[in-house]
């Protein structure tokens, strides 16, 4: 029997504090709305005035690209003032830099790539100008370094050798590790993956691929993932499961989290928007694995919002995280869930299934008897749990 509950969730538990760890890239909530058919609709932010706003909103901290705070091109002096204000800023607000990145895409001097371009000083450039991105995180206290290849594709398939162009990804990781370990900055790096747009395939295009290409490294330890919710989903994979899989190799160092539609652009919507299932798992799987990393929002608000709008958007991510935590909360409290699972056997599955190997136990299970019929009979109940779960999601236990 479905039980309604009591009333709304309790305002105290949706009031996004600094120790849920919310983090906003300076480029999301500064989204000026230009898309490839029209202009912007909105002012540019000071990266200043995103910072107290993010920490009145409840905010932990913000992330950046080295462009999005020093705009490219500037002198070493212009860099050092603006640096210094930030500074300021950060630490009357409180809020943090969580991760900090390079921006290897925006630049024309990067359209056939950075780390994998076919010209080499412009391969060249791109490390140098990771090096200078990567001092500027350590002098702001990023812990995370993240590398987006958005570039770092063909849309010809003659024009790059795959395999030359791994190469060159995986020189430049290496090259900058040992920057980062011989400047001791203790920082990490998180690939992100996107199987296209800009470029018409990119290398690493899911978290499969970047898991996989890890292994290849020099330092694999300090090289870990930052899988994005539109990326996956773009491609019609299940974000869910890929995080899972991530988290399981060690290997979540970060986290973008937005909406999506599947098949689509990528579209960075406001976190839970398009897929509400598929997002009360995720953050019930971040929750439950001891995940302390920054909840990082990689998204932006609608074309149609003015100014205030984007404040309304910043503030729905995280509330819908809050909300989806609390009724992750309440599936492990729910009797007619835990009844469910049982049914399940969602618990059987943590067993080991035929222990350690030994010649005698080998033979004994290859040559016992089993009723295949009779296990085919039973069934497995998914149907009612998932209808709870569902019931949970809407609101109505
Ligand atoms: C860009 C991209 C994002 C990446 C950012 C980091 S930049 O907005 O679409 O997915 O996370 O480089
Ligand atoms: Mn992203
Ligand atoms: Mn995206």
């Amino acid at each position: 029997m479905v039980q309604l509950k009591a009333g709304p969730l309790g305002e105290e538990a949706l009031r996004p504090l600094p120790e849920h760890k919310f983090t906003f890239g300076l480029w999301t909530v500064g989204n000026r709305g230009k898309d490839p058919f029209g202009s912007e609709v909105r002012a540019g932010l000071d990266p200043n005035d995103s910072v107290r706003k993010l920490a009145e909103l409840g905010a932990y901290g913000i992330s950046l690209h080295d462009d999005d705070l020093v705009p490219f091109g500037s002198s070493a002096q212009e860099r050092d003032a603006i640096v210094r204000r930030f500074r300021a800023t950060l630490q009357e607000s409180g809020l943090v830099v969580a991760m900090a990145t390079t921006n290897l895409f925006a630049h024309p001097v990067f359209k056939d790539g950075a780390f994998t371009s076919n010209d080499k000083q412009v391969r060249r450039f791109a490390i140098a100008k990771v090096m200078r991105a990567i001092d500027l995180g350590a002098e702001l206290g990023a812990k995370t370094y993240v590398f987006w290849g958005g570039r770092e594709g063909v849309e010809s398939l003659a024009a790059k050798k795959p395999a030359d162009a791994l190469n060159r990804f995986r020189e430049a990781i290496d090259f900058l590790s040992e920057y980062v370990i011989d400047q001791g900055y203790g920082m990490r790096f998180a690939l992100e993956p996107k199987p296209n747009e800009p470029r018409g395939d990119i290398f690493l295009p899911t978290v499969g691929h970047a898991l996989a290409f890890i292994n290849t490294l020099a330092h694999p330890d300090m090289v870990g993932l930052n899988p994005e919710v539109a990326h996956e989903t773009m491609s019609g994979l299940s974000f869910y499961h890929g995080v899972a899989q991530t988290l399981w190799q060690g290997k979540l160092f970060h986290i973008d989290l937005n909406g999506q539609k599947i098949g689509r652009y990528d579209q960075d919507l406001r976190f839970g928007s398009e897929d509400l299932k598929d997002s009360f798992f995720l953050v019930k799987l971040l929750e439950d694995s001891g995940y302390d990393g920054p909840r990082h929002f990689d998204a932006h608000a609608y074309r149609t919002e003015n100014a205030e709008g984007v404040w309304d958007f910043a503030a729905g991510c995280m509330k819908t995280y809050l909300i989806l935590k609390e009724k992750a909360a309440r599936f492990d409290v729910d009797p007619d869930i835990q009844e469910a699972l049982a049914a399940a056997s969602v618990g059987e599955l943590a067993e080991p299934s035929v222990g350690a190997y030994s010649r005698s136990a080998a033979l004994t299970l290859r040559d016992a008897t089993v009723d295949a019929d009779a296990l085919a009979a039973r069934g497995y109940y998914n149907e009612r749990l998932d209808q709870l779960v569902m019931e949970l999601i809407m609101g109505v236990r």
